[in-house]
């Protein structure tokens, strides 16, 4: 047993150290540069250092067509001190996977092999967002040194993520667990360039740790510093296009409560895929919203030889992705093929089967809040009048087709509250939005529905067990808004 426990820890040892050194190298983690004002001086002390990064880093990490899929991965759950801000540092969780960001790229219609071990010193579960696996190997509880091997295999290629399902699920998604899972298909290695983003932001207190903890002022955590793959400001990896050419880029809203609507200026999106499912028809916007949890795939046609063009999103927090063109490529058409999941028939004129109202309610009790050092009346996020555990669970049977419907009906707040609604286990059509059709067939995971809003879906299960239906906004889930889909 000593034997045991001594190699059990130099592997842990090992791990953390190993860990550490990948960390030293993106040690200024969150830290985000002040904003770039339109002086010409600065723009130019910047244009030096964007040009200095893209000659230090040939390859911006985060472009996946640099790594061949693998069916076979190590995944280790590692805590880590990392540098918050100058003189600050905190301690905070990721998945190591060898590739950047704890990524996982595999094709599609591959048996694979996740081999899962937490080094952590919590206790941590796994979710993997979007996949449709037996019930079994999600929301899967791993203790300190155990490890657990998943076997499963993918049909649908798009862009999913995995993170912590740990109750509360706030403590350890809001401190970095969390990273993409790429299911990749043939012709994705055709784009110039395939670029994977997630976004996040950080509440940081005065003193660099991250805010974990409830309060009842903010309804949830917004943070006051943002990322895009744990880096901000000049930190960010740029992308490299050229005129003519077609790139990829997936963005993942890993917040746990804040949207990022992005847009490229001077630019135009295609989108072809949401939460990792192909759209019937790609379209062309010029901003995207994502809610917490959502996925949105878009191609970007290079329209320009020169110049340095930024992704930003509606804040200026640190999110500002330089896209910087090298000259003149080769004229592209997008190899992307839409041949993406059929509707379902009949779903605009069927009648409603589930309906779930979301709100919220002052809690009964006082809760002990430690930064106020007094008793608190906080709120819990409902579905139906009810806040987990309390709840009164669905029965619904695989292969059958459900049309539900989502109410927005917490208005009563000091601000108007949306939700971000993600189903577990499955896929949903979108019906229609306020009893408006959709131009276009789309298929998604998770929802926003707006407040006084009514979202119809159509959702059909092809797992049985137990699937959460719950907020993705971290503080409201663990708050309340979950309820159950017994499926048999
Ligand atoms: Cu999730």
């Amino acid at each position: 047993m000593k034997k045991i426990g001594i190699s059990l820890l130099l592997v842990s040892l090992m791990i953390l150290l190993s860990a550490c050194s990948e960390l030293q190298k993106s040690l200024s983690h969150i830290k985000v540069e002040n904003d770039v004002s339109s002086s010409s001086d600065e723009l130019k002390i910047e244009k030096r250092k964007i040009a200095k990064k893209v000659k230090q880093n040939k390859e911006n990490p985060f472009n996946i067509l640099s790594y061949e899929p693998d069916s076979n991965y190590k995944i280790n759950i590692v805590n880590y001190m990392t540098k918050t801000k100058a003189g600050s540092s905190d301690m905070l969780f990721k998945y190591v996977t060898g590739l950047p960001g704890g990524m996982i790229i595999v094709n599609k219609d591959t048996d694979l092999t996740l081999d899962v071990q937490n080094y952590s010193h919590d206790n941590t579960s796994i979710y993997w967002h979007g996949l449709t696996i037996p019930n079994s190997l999600q929301n899967t509880v791993l203790l300190p040194g155990e490890k657990k091997v998943f076997n499963f295999k993918q049909f649908n290629a798009g862009t999913f993520w995995f993170h912590s399902q740990q109750k509360p699920v706030l403590e350890q998604l809001n401190k970095g667990l969390y990273a993409p899972f790429i299911i990749k298909e043939d012709y994705d290695s055709k784009y110039a360039g395939d670029y994977v983003l997630m976004l996040d932001d950080w509440a940081l207190s005065k003193e660099g740790k991250v805010d974990n903890k409830y309060s009842t002022n903010d309804m949830e955590i917004i943070g006051n510093k943002e990322t895009v793959n744990g880096k901000a400001g000049y930190d960010i990896y740029p992308i490299s296009l050229k005129k003519g050419e077609i790139i990829k880029l997936r963005f993942i809203n890993v917040s746990t409560a804040q949207t990022h609507t992005v847009k490229l200026e001077g630019h135009q999106f295609r989108v072809t895929h949401l939460d990792g499912i192909k759209v019937l028809e790609p379209y062309m916007v010029s901003e995207i919203k994502l809610s917490p949890g959502e996925r949105v795939d878009v191609e970007i046609k290079g329209t320009q030889e020169f110049g340095t063009f930024y992704i930003t999103n509606e804040r200026n927090l640190g999110i500002k992705i330089p896209v910087v063109y090298s000259g003149i490529g080769k004229n592209m058409e997008s190899p992307f093929i839409s041949d993406g999941p059929k509707a379902f028939v009949g779903m605009e004129t069927k009648n409603i089967d589930f309906e779930y109202v979301l709100n919220s309610k002052m809690k009964k009790n006082y809760e002990y809040d430690p930064k106020k050092a007094k008793n608190i009346k906080y709120f819990n996020w409902t579905i139906n009048g009810k806040s987990y555990p309390e709840v009164n669970a669905t029965k619904l049977k695989v292969g059958q087709v459900y049309k539900m419907r989502f109410i927005n009906k917490d208005t009563q707040n000091v601000h108007e509250m949306s939700h971000s609604m993600h189903i577990q286990g499955t896929h949903f059509q979108i019906i229609s939005i306020n009893g408006v059709a959709q131009k276009t067939q789309i298929f998604k995971d998770t929802v926003e529905i707006k407040p006084n809003e009514y979202v119809d879906i159509a959702v059909k299960f092809e797992n049985s067990g137990n699937w959460m239906l719950h907020s993705h906004i971290i503080d409201y889930e663990d708050r309340g808004m979950i309820t159950i889909f017994e499926v048999e």
